[in-house]
C-alpha cells in the first residue's frame, strides 16, 4: 500500500535489471513455453490455442507486473495527489490484444507464437470478455482507465468483482434468451489477489451513543472486502495503474467451526453465502433502476471498502485531504461514498461536522449520465435505515443543514424546497432518498457528459441548484480510447493513417487526425481507404456467416445500429424504416430494383431481461430478418441481420466494417452516446438526431458529412403535447409500415403491444412518447439521401475520410485531461 512499510522501502529502486524480460521473439517463445510448463493450468501434453492463450497472457503479465511495481513505487515516492474513480461498472472486454498493443510488442509476440505453431489472432480470440458493465457507462469507465494510464496520471479505478457479468444473449424462436456468462469459469490471468488488502464492511446493526455524545455504528453483520487488482497499462509508457475490484468474503473467525459441530451448520455457512451473494451478479440495467436491497448492499460495499483504503493510506493532516485525494462518482451508484466518508471522518477520526463536511465536499465530484426519470436513483429511507442506520442519520443531517441555509439565505427558493431537498417526505409512509440531490448538494463539481446534456442539466434537472451554486456545474464531453477503438481494432486503417500523416503519434494525440483533411480528395488515399474498408467488411461478413449462418454481400452498404435496446434509442424507428424499404422493393419492377443501393442493415444489442417492449423489438428484427433473407425478389438488395450477443469484442469487429451507423434517439434523451464516436473515428458516416454527442460530432466533422434528421430537444415537449391533443397527423409511409406488420407479413407473433405503443397509452402518458411517428418521414428522407450519396463512391469516401479527420476531439485522452485539470486538480506522474 502506498504509505505502509513494504519491501519497496528497503531497496532504493525496484531492481528491474535483476529480472530481464525477453525481447527477441525466440526468447519470448521460450518464456511462453516456460509458463505453459511451470504455471500449469492444464495437463502437460496440450498446447492448443486455449493453453497457448493462458501461457501468452502470463508471459505478457510478467511485463505488466514489472511496470506496475515500478509505478506503485514511483507514486509512493512522489506522493502526488491521486484520483479514485468509483464505478459500479467496467466493461473491459479483452485484455491481451490491448496489453500487447499498449506495450507495443505485437510484432515480437506474433513472431514468437508463430514459432510455437500459433497465430496471434487465434490466440487472442480465446479470451472471454470481462463484461462487468451494461453499456456506455461501463465502457466509458474502461476507456477512462486507459487514458489515465496513458496520460501518466496517478489514478485508480475501483469497482466490484462480479462473479457473473452481463448475461449472454441467445436468439431463439421466442426471441432473446439470457444465460449466465461465467467469465471466471477457468480463471482470469489478468487479476492479482492482494491478500493484504482486506477491509471489513458492516451492514445493519445500530448506532451507539457514548456519554460524550459521539456516535458509533456497531453490531450487525460484517463482511470482508478483499482486493483483486487488474493492471491497466498506458500506451507506450511505463505507467501501469490499477483497476481494483472488490470481492466479498466471510471472515474466517466468524465462521465458527464449533457451530458446525453443534449441528449449527446453517448459521455458520449463512455468512458465507451472504458474502457470496454480494458480488454474485451485475445488475443488468442500463438507464433503468430496479431498486433491489442487494444492489444497495453492493453499492455500499464498493463505497465503504474503497473509502477505507483511501482513509488508511492517509498520512496527512485532515485539512490536507482534498489536496491529496480526488474521488469521482460515476453516476449516483456510488453516492454512499458521501455519508461513508463523513462517518469515517467524524466517528473514527473524531472530526467535527463542519470539518468533516469541508473535507468531504471538497474531495467528491459527481458525473451525471442520464436525465431519464426512471434511471434517477431513489432509495427507500426505511430500507436504507435498516441497512445503514448511521448513514441515514448523516444524510438527514446534510439535508437538514442544507434546508436551513436555503431558508435563511434564499427566501426566493422557499417554494422550490420540496424538489431541492434530499429526503423526499412528500409521502411520509414512503420517504425516499434522492441520490442525485445528495450528490449535487455535496459534490464540489457536477458534470454532464456532452454539451447538450450538460446544458439540459443546468436548464432543467438541476436548474434550481444552479441558482445556488452557479459555478458548480461543468461539461466534460465523453471520449473513447483511440488505442482499442482504432489502432488495435483496425490495423489496416491505422497504417494508412500513419503512412499519410508520416507518423503514428496520432494514437496518443488524436487531434493530429485533422491533417487528413488535406488529402480527403486524394485518389490514392481514397483507393487505400476503400481497400481497408473492404477488408474490414469482408472480415465482418465472415463473422456474421459464422455466428448467424446468414451470408451478406460486402458490396452492399453496411448499415449498423448496435447499443442496448431501449425505446428511447429507437431501434423501432430503424426496423420500421427497413420494413418500409422492403415493402417498396417488393412493389418495384426488377429494373427499378436494380437501380437501388443494396443495403445490409445490422442491428444488435441486449434488452433488459424484464423490459418486454425491448424484447419485442429484438423479436421483430429477427422476424423481419428471416422474411427478407428468404425473399428471392428482394434479397439481393436488402438484408436485415440481428447480431447476437453484442459486446466489446463484437463491437471491435463490427465498427471497422461499418459504413453507416444509426444514432437516432429522441432528441434530449441520450446523454452522450459513445459508439457514435467509435463509428465516426473509423470513417463511418452517421445518420442521427441532434442528441447527445451527435451535436458535437456533427460540428467537428462538418454538417455536410452528417445525415441529420428529426425533432430537436427543445421541440419535444410541445410535440408530445400535440400528440396528446390529437394534433398529430401521421405520414402515410409510417401508417403503411405499421399496417404491413399488422397484416402478418412477418409471422404470427403478437406485435400489437409494440405497435400500440406508437399510438395508445404506453405508461409514459399518451402514446408514442419517443416520437417515432413524428420523426419517421424525416428519417426516411435522410435515408434516401444516404442512398444517393453512396452511389457516388468518390464523394462517400471523402465524407468517410473527413469523419475520421474530424474525430480527434473524441479521444478519452482529451476528456481525462479536462477532468484532471478542471475537476481533480491532479498532475501527471510519469515513471522515469
Ligand atoms: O452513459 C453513457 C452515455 O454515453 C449514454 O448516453 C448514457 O445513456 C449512459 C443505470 C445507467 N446513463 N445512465 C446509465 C447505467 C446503469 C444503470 O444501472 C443507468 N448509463 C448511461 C456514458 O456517459
Amino acid at each position: 500500500e502506498p504509505n505502509g512499510s513494504s519491501v519497496l522501502d528497503k531497496t532504493s529502486k525496484v531492481p528491474a535489471e535483476a529480472h530481464p524480460l525477453a525481447d527477441k521473439p525466440s526468447e519470448i517463445a521460450s518464456n511462453i513455453h516456460y509458463h505453459a510448463r511451470f504455471t500449469p493450468h492444464f495437463s502437460p501434453f496440450k498446447f492448443q490455442p486455449e493453453q497457448a492463450y493462458y501461457a501468452t497472457a502470463e508471459s505478457v503479465r510478467d511485463r505488466l507486473v514489472q511496470q506496475w511495481n515500478e509505478t506503485y513505487y514511483h507514486f509512493h515516492k512522489m506522493d502526488p495527489k491521486q484520483t479514485y474513480y468509483l464505478s459500479m461498472e467496467y466493461l473491459q472486454g479483452r485484455a491481451l490484444t490491448n496489453a500487447i498493443g499498449n506495450l507495443d510488442i505485437q510484432d515480437a509476440y506474433a513472431d514468437a507464437l508463430n514459432k510455437l505453431g500459433h497465430e496471434l489472432e487465434d490466440i487472442t480470440e480465446q479470451e472471454k470478455d470481462a463484461a462487468l458493465g451494461n453499456g456506455g457507462l461501463g465502457r466509458l469507465a474502461s476507456c477512462f482507465l486507459d487514458s489515465m494510464a496513458t496520460l501518466n496520471l496517478p489514478a485508480w479505478g475501483y469497482g466490484l468483482r462480479y462473479r457473473y457479468g452481463l448475461f449472454k444473449q441467445k436468439i431463439t424462436k421466442e426471441g432473446q434468451e439470457e444465460t449466465a456468462e461465467d467469465w471466471l469459469e477457468k480463471f482470469s490471468p489478468w487479476e492479482v489477489v492482494r491478500h493484504d488488502v482486506i477491509y471489513p464492511v458492516r451492514f445493519f446493526g445500530r448506532v451507539e451513543i457514548d456519554p460524550t455524545g459521539s456516535r458509533k455504528w456497531v453490531e450487525g453483520e460484517v463482511i470482508q472486502a478483499l482486493a483483486y487488482d487488474v493492471p491497466i497499462p498506458g500506451y507506450k509508457t511505463k505507467n501501469t495503474i490499477s483497476l481494483r475490484l472488490w470481492e466479498a468474503k466471510a471472515v474466517s473467525q466468524d465462521v465458527n467451526l464449533f457451530q458446525f459441530n453443534d449441528g449449527q451448520y446453517e448459521s455458520a455457512s449463512q455468512l458465507h453465502s451472504k458474502a457470496q451473494q454480494i458480488c454474485a451478479v451485475l445488475y443488468p440495467g442500463d438507464a433503468t433502476e430496479d431498486g433491489k436491497l442487494l444492489r444497495l448492499k453492493q453499492q455500499f460495499f464498493l463505497c465503504s471498502a474503497s473509502l477505507q483504503v483511501i482513509w488508511s493510506s492517509c498520512s496527512w493532516q485532515w485539512s490536507e485531504f482534498p489536496s491529496k485525494v480526488a474521488v469521482q462518482l460515476n453516476d449516483t451508484h456510488p453516492t454512499l461514498a458521501i455519508p461513508e466518508l463523513m462517518r469515517l471522518l467524524m466517528d473514527e477520526e473524531g472530526l467535527g461536522w463542519d470539518e468533516a463536511w469541508a473535507v468531504t465536499s471538497s474531495t467528491i465530484a459527481y458525473t451525471n449520465h442520464t436525465v431519464l426519470p426512471e434511471a434517477l436513483e431513489k432509495w427507500s429511507l426505511a430500507v436504507m435505515r435498516k441497512l445503514l442506520p448511521r448513514h441515514v442519520e448523516i444524510i438527514e443531517e446534510i439535508d437538514k443543514r442544507f434546508m436551513a441555509i436555503i431558508r435563511s439565505t434564499r427566501t426566493d427558493l422557499e417554494g422550490k424546497l420540496p424538489s431541492l431537498c434530499i429526503v423526499d417526505n412528500s409521502n411520509p409512509q414512503k420517504s425516499v432518498v434522492r441520490m442525485a440531490n445528495l450528490c449535487v448538494v455535496t459534490a464540489h463539481t457536477v458534470n454532464g457528459v456532452a454539451q447538450l446534456h450538460s446544458d439540459i442539466l443546468k436548464s432543467e434537472l438541476f436548474a434550481d441548484y444552479v441558482s445556488i451554486w452557479p459555478t458548480k456545474f461543468q461539461n466534460k464531453t465523453n471520449g473513447i480510447t483511440p488505442r482499442r477503438w482504432l489502432r488495435f481494432c483496425s490495423p489496416e486503417l491505422s497504417s494508412i493513417i500513419s503512412k499519410w500523416l508520416k507518423t503514428d503519434t496520432w494514437v496518443s494525440n488524436l487531434d493530429l487526425l485533422t491533417e487528413l483533411r488535406q488529402f480527403a480528395d486524394n485518389e490514392d488515399l481514397q483507393a487505400e481507404w476503400a481497400a481497408a474498408k473492404m477488408a474490414n467488411k469482408k472480415r465482418l461478413a465472415q463473422y456474421i456467416l459464422q455466428e448467424t449462418g446468414l451470408s451478406i454481400d460486402p458490396n452492399s452498404l453496411f448499415d449498423i445500429q448496435v447499443k442496448r435496446i431501449h425505446e428511447y434509442k429507437r431501434q423501432l424507428l430503424n426496423i420500421l424504416g427497413a420494413i418500409y424499404r422492403y415493402k417498396k422493393l417488393k412493389e418495384m419492377s426488377p429494373d427499378e430494383r436494380a437501380k437501388t443501393t443494396p443495403r445490409t442493415i445490422m442491428i444488435g444489442g441486449k434488452a433488459f431481461a424484464t423490459y418486454t417492449n425491448a424484447k419485442r423489438i429484438v423479436k421483430l428484427v429477427n422476424d423481419v430478418s428471416a422474411v427478407v433473407y428468404t425473399d428471392p425478389e428482394v434479397n439481393n438488395y436488402l438484408k436485415v441481420v440481428f447480431v447476437p450477443n453484442y459486446n466489446v469484442s463484437v463491437a471491435e469487429m463490427l465498427i471497422p466494417g461499418s459504413e453507416l451507423s444509426q444514432h437516432i434517439s429522441t432528441a434530449g434523451m441520450e446523454a452522450s452516446g459513445t459508439s457514435n464516436m467509435k463509428f465516426a473515428l473509423n470513417g463511418c458516416l452517421i445518420i442521427g438526431t441532434l442528441d447527445g454527442a451527435n451535436v458535437e460530432i456533427r460540428e467537428e466533422i462538418g454538417e455536410e458529412n452528417f445525415f441529420l434528421f428529426g425533432a430537436e430537444a427543445d421541440e419535444v415537449p410541445k410535440l408530445r403535447k400535440d400528440r396528446e391533443n390529437g394534433l398529430f397527423k401521421p405520414d402515410p409511409r409510417f401508417e403503411e409500415a405499421k399496417q404491413f406488420i399488422r397484416s402478418g407479413a412477418f409471422g404470427t407473433y403478437d406485435y400489437n403491444p409494440l405497435l400500440d405503443s406508437l399510438e395508445g397509452d404506453t405508461g409514459y402518458g399518451r402514446g408514442d412518447y419517443f416520437l417515432v411517428g413524428h420523426d419517421f418521414p424525416a428519417y426516411m428522407d435522410a435515408q434516401a439521401k444516404v442512398d444517393e450519396a453512396y452511389k457516388d463512391q468518390k464523394r462517400w469516401l471523402k465524407m468517410s475520410i473527413l469523419s475520421t479527420a474530424g474525430s480527434g476531439k473524441f479521444s478519452s485522452d482529451r476528456t481525462i485531461a479536462q477532468y484532471a485539470k478542471e475537476i481533480w486538480n491532479i498532475e501527471a506522474c510519469p515513471v522515469p
